[in-house]
């Protein structure tokens, strides 16, 4: 179903091109963006899908000199510098800059519309293997990540492992200090709170990164008869729910810098620092990313101290938010479990469990960046759909 053009003319002194389509409907695209987009080989690298055109190049000030209609199926624009351009019917079409298309390409490329949820939330399950082998079931996993922020991979093998090949299938998984796997269990002179046997209370990891890791995999190889629960909220859900409850606790966790430290040797030696809110928020004040790990907050508090009390204040109610049992979802991972969310929406914690003699409880964790799980999505979905 190829666009087709009725008719082509350009507006505002030749400032704007404004095309009819065949439907009936229309689309305005201003000159400067035309000519800074202009497709031919002197200005577009194909092989790259990138442009050659140099900033220093371009008159934000340019308008038309002659557009036409070559086909239905593409405009010719010839510019007053003699160079002439041609854009095709359906690169215009999905380039038009009317706020419903404009939409429909967010959509497309980001995928950003949230489903939220509390404790009553069907978690949604997977087989890994079938993840690991079937493009349609990868697909799948990956728009339920984004969307729901929490998927269960089920069955995979109760040893270590499974996650590397859980990464290859993406992409590649994120290295930090921890390594490129690491251990969950309980550990002689932990250098990390989770290597022990306590409770973690509600968290995202790794806030002390400046870009903290935005997906998880923790892969249960070994669960601990008694305690051990894990735990999940949804913390976009909550932060909707402390803007309403406490507009003013929302506002100073949106805008205080928080401090976070991790200091220790793992893969090699590590002194990190790092400021972050803990909730941060888009232009429109809508959380984008919650950055809390109450282990690692450090005891440094870079601000003034009559707002640190308040700061308290505020983090406690978000707190009991994330507790409350309306919001929390408590589960128990299973040997040959993969739970993989959303780190950048998702709290998680778990119940403390009994320090045995043995190993009684081993789980293996790693990261991915939502970049590299977004690329993997958008080419699993034109696998699938056959689309361009
Ligand atoms: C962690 C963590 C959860 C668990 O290692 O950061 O949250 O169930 N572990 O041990
Ligand atoms: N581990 C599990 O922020 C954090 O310290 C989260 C990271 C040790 C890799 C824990
Ligand atoms: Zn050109
Ligand atoms: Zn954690």
């Amino acid at each position: 179903m190829k666009p087709l053009i009725q008719k082509v003319e350009a507006l505002d002194e030749g400032h704007f091109v404004h095309v009819e389509w065949e439907d009936g409907s229309e689309s305005c695209y201003p000159c400067v963006w035309l000519r800074d987009n202009c497709q031919c080989p002197h200005c577009f690298l194909p092989s790259a899908g990138a442009r050659k055109l140099v900033f220093e190049d371009l008159d934000v000030n340019i308008v038309v000199k002659e557009v036409t209609l070559a086909d239905r199926e593409k405009i010719s624009i010839i510019w007053p510098d003699k160079h002439s351009s041609e854009y095709e019917a359906g690169w215009l079409k999905k380039r038009c800059f009317s706020e419903k298309a404009r939409a429909e390409m967010r959509e497309d490329l980001f995928l950003p519309e949230h489903q939220y949820w509390g404790s009553d939330l069907q978690l949604p399950k997977m087989p890994f293997e079938e993840v690991i082998y079937n493009d349609q079931s990868a697909y799948k996993w990956l728009c339920t990540l984004k969307k729901v922020g929490i998927v269960l991979l089920t069955g995979a093998a109760a040893r270590q492992g499974e996650l590397v090949k859980l990464g290859h299938r993406v992409g590649f998984l994120r290295l930090t200090f921890y390594g490129p796997t690491w251990q969950v269990q309980d550990k002689a002179d932990a250098n990390n709170v989770a290597y022990t046997t306590g409770k973690l209370c509600f968290h995202t990891d790794y806030p002390v990164l400046q870009h903290p890791p935005g997906v998880q995999f923790l892969h249960c190889i070994k669960q601990t008869a008694t305690g051990g629960e894990s735990e999940v909220v949804d913390g976009f859900h909550v932060c909707n729910k402390l803007k309403k409850q406490n507009p003013q606790a929302y506002e100073i966790l949106s805008s205080t810098a928080v401090d976070y430290t991790d200091v220790g040797i793992d893969f090699c030696e590590f002194a990190m620092q790092c400021k972050q809110r803990i909730i941060d928020v888009d232009a429109r004040g809508q959380a984008v990313r919650i950055n809390y790990n109450n282990a690692t907050r450090d005891t440094v508090f870079d601000i003034p101290a009559e707002k640190v009390r308040p700061f308290y204040a505020a983090l406690k109610e978000f707190n009991d938010l994330l507790n409350s049992t309306e919001h929390k979802l408590t589960y128990k991972l299973k040997p040959g479990d993969v739970v993989t969310f959303d780190n950048w929406r998702v709290l998680h914690g778990r119940q403390s469990y009994p320090a045995g003699a043995g190993l009684t409880r081993h789980l293996e964790g790693a990261y991915v960046d939502w970049d590299v799980a977004m690329s993997r999505l958008r080419l699993l979905r034109k696998k699938v759909l056959h689309r361009d």
